[in-house]
């Protein structure tokens, strides 16, 4: 019951996360080259922020899984941190080396926890408190996260805001929740938002879920697709795409809605998919609500 709930919040919690002036100006500004690291969900979050910023025209942005990210001084003026739980071993590991290292980057954590240990880590903490979840499988704090990083790039949320509202009230047809396998593809900063969607259907579902950059995709991933398969595009599908498709026979979504619009209707099919197998998502399988080694 978690994860529905907070999944159908969305739209309000990235309306909220629009109108924050003040922690979207707590974030490194424009000119800055900056890291952006994190574990799971909060990596993919990672990629679709750096990918946005860039293109956004403020600067160079990696991202880093947390437990790879270099300690090495590579001359960042900052290093983001996005964690939910605030409690992530791996996190919490890189900026203790990151402090002993000497490093001179300024450390922003954006946390869904207010009060966790993490933000006496950092030197500037933004606080999601309205987005943290009791579920365990991530939706909404992501999603927010993001929001949060592109209303500061100047974007306007209302078309997502909108095409998610529409998302969570329409049917899923039973095709696309009943599929053997799913391959989410994403282009630029989508494809953080596929790897986010095959995750959910791992951790909510146990389906085989695979991701790529849609271009990378061409290059043998496309050797499974098959009919009773689905491949899932988030955001604008490269030209040809759909033709390559078409004769493998394989069901081909690319709705041209914004692509956290489209997770959210990533995030419904894991949901409904684990509902369908008699999986509890708030209790997925192998996992903790946050990794502490
Ligand atoms: C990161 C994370 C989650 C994942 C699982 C384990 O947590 O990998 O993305 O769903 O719960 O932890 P956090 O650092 O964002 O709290």
């Amino acid at each position: 019951a978690h994860m529905e709930a907070e999944l159908r919040s969305q739209p309000e919690t990235w309306a909220t996360a629009a109108g924050l002036r003040e922690e979207q100006s707590l974030l490194p500004a424009s000119g800055e080259r900056i890291a952006v690291v994190g574990c799971g969900t909060s990596w993919f979050m990672a990629q679709a922020y750096a990918a946005l910023r860039e293109r956004a025209g403020h600067g160079v942005t990696d991202a880093f899984a947390a437990s790879e990210a270099p300690v090495l001084d590579r001359g960042y003026d900052a290093i983001v941190a996005i964690t939910r739980s605030g409690t992530t071993t791996e996190v919490l590991e890189l900026l203790d080396a990151l402090r002993s290292s000497g490093s001179s980057a300024r450390t922003v954590g954006i946390v869904g926890d207010p009060e966790t240990p993490l933000v006496d880590l950092v030197d500037t903490a933004i606080r999601l408190p309205f987005a943290d979840e009791q579920s365990v499988v991530q939706t909404r704090f992501a999603t927010t996260a993001l929001a949060l990083v592109r209303a500061s790039l100047g974007e306007d949320l209302s078309p997502a805001i909108d095409q998610a509202a529409a998302a969570i009230e329409e049917e899923l047809d039973d095709e696309l929740i009943a599929a053997e396998q799913y391959s989410f593809l994403g282009a630029g900063w989508t494809i953080g938002l596929a790897h986010e969607a095959a995750l959910k259907m791992r951790e909510a579902s146990q389906s085989w879920t695979e991701s790529y950059p849609a271009k990378e995709y061409r290059h043998g991933p496309i050797a499974i697709a098959a009919p009773g398969r689905v491949t899932w595009m988030l955001g604008e599908a490269p030209t040809g795409l759909a033709d390559d498709l078409r004769v493998t026979g394989a069901r081909f979504e690319d709705r041209p809605i914004d692509g956290m619009a489209d997770l959210v209707r990533a995030q419904r099919v894991a949901l409904a998919r684990a509902r369908r197998a008699g999986l509890d998502p708030d209790s997925p399988r192998n996992l903790t609500r946050s990794v502490i080694l």
